[in-house]
């Protein structure tokens, strides 16, 4: 049984314990149908409700919901606010400038605690500094940097002076990056002399100067350069500058800039089904109120919680759940540096002990991988270690198996924590569908139903609503304060990607299949339906792993799809097209080695395929068209059942199935 058709036929239930109900935000379904009655019966009144509730505004807005460019949606726009004023000022001046915003620990274990003080010093005085270096209101600046404290105070101190920020996760590749840099217009770049991760330093700043020499960043005048490792930099004077000289004499106040609601605060690329990745444009309003809020009901956080979310802040996750979330609402957060395996598999589950973690929020390929160390090394099961302060389980970036929801509420939880399974995407900018710890009667590997506010739905190609049980296309059906605002520079993709005409033009397409239980409504996600794919929790679109191929001069033609992975839910598989001979035996495998590790420079070591073939052509129908789905049973090592007669040439199918 594949793992969606498991989680159709799930029975169990798990019905909320009177502990998680007892002071939980949303306490039961009653509070839960009362607030989606609010949304409903008046939807502005309830959002400008929440809004205003949330977050501090400097000037309050007096507009809720902008309709009149549809779909270019505008929410609170004469509101002014500040980000980094709302994760930190507000905290400190309301006397809690002495509690832990971060506790951090690094890849070998040393730990370092930052105030709401200690973060809103260094803040300002990396605010200042950029305003030094010409940075201002609008400017984009991009971010590339491990884990680090230092990358929270970057993103915040853009936020401060109302630069816009993109942060490009650091295992991308040179040419990504260069990439970034160009489509952004970037007018500076933060980065680190190197990253360490499991015991290894891994070098950034050299990727970084190779991706500006690449081309295409004049507007790039200066490097900041975090010393993470203090390894050997090449130094670029006049461009580069160390962070901590920079800020060394710069002052720790820095008034924050007021902007207006929609005032850009990130952009941050994401693989699509077509060409490169997309700069999903967010606004401050927005993400803010919708981090703030999603902690409070997602996640039930009370003051006295240690939330720890395991994403890295190159990803959306790391956005919305570490920079912005548990920061806006003065939570005290864990932040690691490195990876669940190092220096041991128990890592995460000693850390939950040592830093006494309350609410503990993952991906499912994290656990998948914990699951099959710890059963055969009793030293790292979770049962070895002390979690007893745990209240609250998540998981997010892909669909979680039943048999690994189980484990995880079971080995981690105690089988006493709920687990909320979050369903949401870099464009939705906070969590959309996921159980309420203290209302929601969970069913493992269902994200259940949608937040308040939240109009999700399941539809057919033609936009009209499909009857529960029955799969379709998830949509969104009423724009709500998180999403995206456009695609950087882009606007007709904005439009052709989210909003399509086929689906009259006002639905917003999430690019996910899914269905809604018959009975209790429950949706389950079943995947995309578009052609990107999620390897550990990570978006590929097959077309850019595709071009990077055939930018090989080896490659002729290049065809990627996904086949489903224990561990890492989808894994890449390459049909490849040599211009030579096709290869057999030893060099066969030499190829394939050399190409992965291309695309491993092209786009960066996540999209590495898993398993490459080579052919003397690509199964086409006669008008020329590669046939993906039986490209996707060849993958799978399925017998092709599929009616092969218009096929151009089925003989290579032969070829195509053998695995190396
Ligand atoms: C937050 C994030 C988005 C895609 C999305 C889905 C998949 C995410 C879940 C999930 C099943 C979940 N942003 N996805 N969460 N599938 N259950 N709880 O992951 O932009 O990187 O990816 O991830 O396919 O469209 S993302």
């Amino acid at each position: 049984m594949s793992a969606i058709e498991s989680v159709l036929h799930e029975r169990r239930v798990f019905p909320p314990s009177d502990k998680a109900s007892a002071n939980a935000a949303i306490s039961g379904m009653d509070a839960y149908k009362a607030l989606t009655a609010e949304a409903e019966s008046d939807y502005e009144g309830f959002w400008a409700r929440i809004a205003r509730e949330t977050l501090s505004w400097h000037k309050p807005f007096t507009k809720v919901l902008d309709e009149s460019n549809a779909p270019f949606y505008k929410w609170f726009e004469d509101g002014e606010l500040n980000a980094s004023y709302n994760c930190i000022d507000r905290h400190v001046e309301a006397g809690h400038g002495g509690k832990n915003a971060i506790i951090f620990e690094a890849d070998d274990g040393a730990v370092t605690n930052v105030t709401y003080q200690d973060l809103l010093q260094r803040v300002s005085r990396l605010a200042n500094a950029l305003k030094k270096q010409g940075v201002k209101k609008g400017d984009r600046v991009v971010i590339y940097l491990p884990m680090s404290v230092e990358g929270v105070v970057a993103m915040q101190a853009c936020a401060r002076i109302g630069a816009t920020h993109s942060v490009v996760f650091g295992g991308f590749s040179s040419k990504s990056l260069n990439e970034r840099l160009v489509d952004v217009g970037a007018v500076a770049l933060i980065t680190a002399d190197e990253q360490m991760r499991g015991g290894k330093a891994l070098p950034l700043k050299s990727i970084a100067d190779e991706a500006i020499a690449a081309g295409g960043c004049d507007a790039v005048k200066s490097v900041i350069v975090y010393r993470r490792t203090g390894g050997k930099v090449a130094w670029n004077e006049g461009r580069d500058l160390w962070l901590h000289e920079l800020v060394e004499n710069e002052s720790d106040q820095c008034e924050p800039e007021w902007v207006s609601a929609e005032h850009p605060l990130f952009i941050l690329y994401t693989s699509g089904s077509t060409g490169k990745p997309k700069g999903v444009q967010h606004s401050t309003g927005g993400i803010l109120l919708w981090a703030a809020q999603t902690m409070k009901w997602t996640f039930d956080m009370k003051p006295d919680d240690v939330f720890w979310c395991t994403a890295d802040i190159g990803w959306i996750t790391g956005h919305s759940y570490i920079t912005y979330g548990p920061t806006a609402i003065g939570a005290t957060q864990v932040m690691f540096e490195g990876v669940p395996t190092y220096p041991h598999a128990g890592r995460f589950w000693e850390m939950i002990g040592r830093h006494k973690v309350t609410i503990f929020y993952t991906a499912p390929t994290a656990i998948r991988s914990l699951i099959k160390v710890s059963e055969a090394d009793a030293k790292v099961h979770p049962k070895s270690f002390d979690l007893s302060t745990l209240r609250i389980l998540g998981t997010v970036g892909e669909p979680i198996n039943p048999e690994a929801w189980m484990w995880y509420y079971e080995n981690v939880g105690g089988a006493k924590c709920p687990i909320v399974d979050t369903w949401w995407q870099t464009e939705t900018g906070g969590h959309m569908i996921t159980p309420l710890p203290g209302a929601t009667p969970l069913v493992p590997g269902s994200c259940t139903l949608p937040l308040p506010g939240i109009m999700a739905a399941i539809v057919d190609e033609t936009g009209q609503d499909v009857p529960n049980g029955q799969g379709g296309i998830l949509v969104v059906k009423r724009p709500w304060p998180s999403m995206l605002r456009n695609v950087w520079g882009d606007p007709d993709r904005y439009k052709s990607s989210y909003f399509p005409e086929e689906l009259g033009g006002k639905l917003y397409l999430a690019g996910d299949g899914a269905v809604r239980d018959k009975d209790t409504g429950y949706f389950t996600i079943m995947g995309r339906i578009d052609d990107v794919l999620n390897v550990s929790g990570h978006r590929l679109g097959t077309m850019e792993i595709e071009s990077a191929l055939v930018s090989n001069p080896l490659v002729a033609e290049a065809a990627v799809v996904g086949r489903p992975d224990e561990t890492t839910g989808e894994a890449v598989v390459a049909f490849v097209v040599l211009k030579q001979a096709r290869p057999e035996g030893d060099a066969g495998t030499k190829i394939a080695n050399e190409l992965r590790a291309w695309v491993a420079k092209e786009i960066g070591p996540i999209a590495k395929p898993k398993d490459i073939r080579f052919g003397e052509n690509l199964p086409k129908t006669r008008s020329g068209k590669i046939m993906r789905r039986l490209l996707r049973s060849l993958a799978k090592g399925e017998e092709i059942t599929q009616d092969v007669s218009t096929l151009e040439n089925p003989a290579i199918l032969d070829q195509l199935g053998e695995a190396r």
